[in-house]
């Protein structure tokens, strides 16, 4: 049996179907999310679906999520998207559902559930959901697809990640034949405010570059932050303002905590070398290339951009 009969026997079978996402939720869990919410609820009336989740996706425009009881979880179906591990998922009753099925794009390090369609070639979970959903004989409506083209699209940073493949690009093209709007919608998730287009202009005016050239850094303070109404989080995500300069090789931007003065947390990114072995010794750690650091006091931040400029340089 392929998995998209497998997936419709399970669904056919449930009358309460529950759908998870993980916390934190991106525009891929989100998408999965609602547009596995939206079929359901398009092609089974008469099933009660639930969207569970707590915590919101700032990037775009979602519908607000339910609230069930535990009971109704405990007699549910219960469908976990784009979560590789069940600490993750955004409603620790999931597991205790009658059934679970895992539909993920992550590495599988963690297996949960009765059922796993888990494909980790996938560049997103909803790229796994537009071929499960298309292969079966119920439709998939344009509201549906709109959700699911937006995971792909940020998923794969508008199609620029290296799991981009011409599967990623075949169901982004499968999608694209419904009804909706490429154009409004990159608008929905990529258009900026004022506030926040002056302060991407301001931390790219802040860079400081090393004498080699090939690190650029950016130190918020307190005031700065404060400035612009942003917590130290909200900043660092602005990394990747800085990280499309052909010379650079490392970047970092550091911030300044809020609620104490002289302490830092930071966010550094490399084009090859590694910066997680740096981060480690630093309250921190991460992948090879993207890193987090904590708790740095002033002495700390001056030793770790002595490091990082030294590892950059190695490169020359
Ligand atoms: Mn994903």
């Amino acid at each position: 049996m392929n998995f998209s009969d497998l997936l419709l026997q399970e669904i056919e079978a449930a009358d309460i179907i529950t759908i998870y996402r993980h916390v934190h939720p991106d525009c891929d869990a989100v998408g999965s999310q609602f547009g596995l919410f939206n079929w359901l609820k398009e092609n089974w009336p008469e099933k009660q679906v639930y969207a569970l989740g707590r915590e919101k996706c700032t990037q775009g425009h979602w519908p607000e999520t339910d609230e069930v009881s535990d009971e109704t979880i405990r007699n549910s179906l219960a469908i976990v998207l784009d979560t590789a591990n069940t600490a993750r998922i955004d409603d620790e009753r999931a597991m205790s559902a009658s059934k679970v099925i895992k539909i993920d794009h992550h590495p599988n390090r963690e297996p949960f559930g009765d059922v796993q369609m888990v494909f980790d070639s996938s560049a997103a979970t909803c790229e796994i959901l537009t071929e499960l959903l298309t292969g079966t004989r119920y439709p998939v409506s344009s509201v549906t697809a709109r959700y699911f083209y937006a995971g792909i699209l940020t998923d794969t940073l508008c199609f620029r990640t290296s799991n981009t493949t011409a599967h990623t690009l075949k169901m982004a093209a499968v999608l694209a034949e419904h009804e909706f709007s490429i154009p409004e919608l990159n608008r929905e998730l990529f258009d900026r405010t004022i506030s926040e287009f002056e302060f991407a202009s301001y931390l790219r005016s802040a860079v400081r570059f090393t004498e080699h050239r090939n690190m650029g850094y950016v130190i918020l303070s307190q005031d700065e932050l404060n400035r612009f109404h942003l917590k130290g989080s909200e900043a660092r995500n602005y990394i990747d303002e800085i990280g499309h300069i052909s010379e650079l090789e490392v970047w970092c931007v550091f911030t300044e905590r809020i609620s104490v003065k002289g302490i830092y947390d930071g966010s550094l990114r490399s084009k090859h070398v590694s910066v997680n072995d740096i981060a480690e010794h630093f309250n921190g750690g991460g992948h090879k290339n993207a890193s987090g650091v904590k708790d740095l006091t002033e002495i700390d931040l001056k030793d770790i951009i002595q490091q990082l400029k030294s590892k950059a340089e190695s490169t020359d």
